[in-house]
């Protein structure tokens, strides 16, 4: 048997983040890149969309009417999963037995007026005022006492349950630390104490020597596809300087955070010719008055799409019941990502 190459042969791949494994199956997908685009219909949508709970002047289902927005907008969520009265309280009826009231609060963020657009297609600085706005929420959410993390994300395309195509995001704020934040937490922290430089920090330089799977960067900030990425194309943006949280970023790294931000966008609009489908969100230091030195801010994006612009990967089976598996291996996806075009295929027909 030939020696070990992480290229051809089955292994596990270690999240220093999370504590978690994925195993990869480099065997079953070796073939490669057939670039090939299965055309779906672009639809195309109106400016403003009077149907639309997001657009300017509408209204929405608690009967509130959105203001005339010109470029950025948030409210709180009319159905929020997160409420601030819950009274205090817990259950505690045994080891096996265990509840607790939750606080917080929740709130949608238009990114733009304009219905017909995504990040993609937006302007940079128009980028930019969602950057600043994910900044004043984050500050203003943070600074309520009972808020101890705020999770800012976006949900984009029906594939991932977003109800609408108006670009936006959301704002989950909470008393307690939700679990993926804890774990990365926990190991950043470990990591910190070890040798006081940030998880990230270290790993970044590394993955800057090696370039296998850097797909661009700008002055401040780096997109990659991460060494334990699950999703086929699942990617980070890590600011290079160690920063903890938004509100430590400067003006400067807060246009080149819009400007990496669109253009991941692009290329991943790019990829099947379609608008591209993920989840992302913001990581960074909860808000619950502690200095969290260890944290290192960073963007993830998990897009589900796997060889088509409707074929979507499935998270089931082996997954649910083990751990996360896929084929094509991080270097590979980096390499087709990092080949693409890095203007929006709109803009080059
Ligand atoms: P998605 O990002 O998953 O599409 O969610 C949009 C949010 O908008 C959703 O959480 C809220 C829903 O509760 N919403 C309102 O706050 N008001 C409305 O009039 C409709 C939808």
């Amino acid at each position: 048997m030939n020696s070990f190459d992480s290229n051809e042969h089955s292994h596990r791949r270690y999240n220093p983040l999370t504590g978690e494994w994925v195993q990869v199956s480099p065997h079953r997908a070796r073939r490669p890149w057939q670039g090939q685009t299965e055309e779906v219909a672009n639809e195309t949508r109106p400016e403003h969309d009077p149907n639309c709970y997001l657009c300017a002047g509408n209204q929405r289902a608690s009967g509130d009417k959105n203001p005339h927005y010109t470029d950025t907008y948030s409210f709180v969520n009319d159905f929020s999963a997160l409420l601030p009265d819950v009274p205090g309280g817990e259950i505690t009826d045994g080891e096996l037995f265990r509840a607790k009231s939750e606080k917080g609060i929740c709130k949608v963020i238009c990114f733009s007026p304009r219905h017909d657009l995504t990040v993609a297609e937006m302007e940079v600085e128009a980028v930019e005022k969602v950057v600043t706005l994910w900044k004043n929420e984050y500050k203003t959410l943070g600074q309520k006492d009972y808020i101890n993390h705020v999770q800012i994300f976006e949900n984009k395309g029906a594939i991932m349950g977003c109800s609408n195509p108006h670009p936006h995001g959301q704002i989950w704020a909470q008393e307690s630390i939700p679990v993926e934040p804890s774990k990365k937490q926990a190991h950043q922290k470990a990591y910190f104490d070890s040798y006081g430089t940030t998880l990230l920090s270290d790993y970044l330089e590394q993955e800057l020597q090696k370039q296998e799977r850097i797909i661009f960067e700008n002055e401040h900030f780096v997109c990659l596809v991460p060494f334990w990425a699950v999703w086929p194309f699942e990617t980070m943006i890590i600011s290079r300087r160690a920063v903890t949280n938004i509100l430590e970023l400067t003006a400067d790294e807060e246009k080149s955070l819009a400007a990496a931000y669109r253009q991941l966008a692009i290329i991943y609009d790019n990829v099947f010719k379609t608008s591209f489908p993920y989840s992302a969100g913001l990581h960074q230091a909860p808000t619950d008055g502690m200095e969290h030195t260890e944290w290192h801010f960073h963007m993830v994006f998990y897009p589900p799409l796997l060889r088509s612009a409707t074929v979507k990967k499935f998270m089931v089976g082996y997954e649910m019941l083990a751990n996360p598996q896929r084929d094509i291996t991080p270097e590979q996806s980096a390499k087709m990502l990092k080949s693409l075009p890095k203007e929006h295929y709109k803009r080059l027909r």
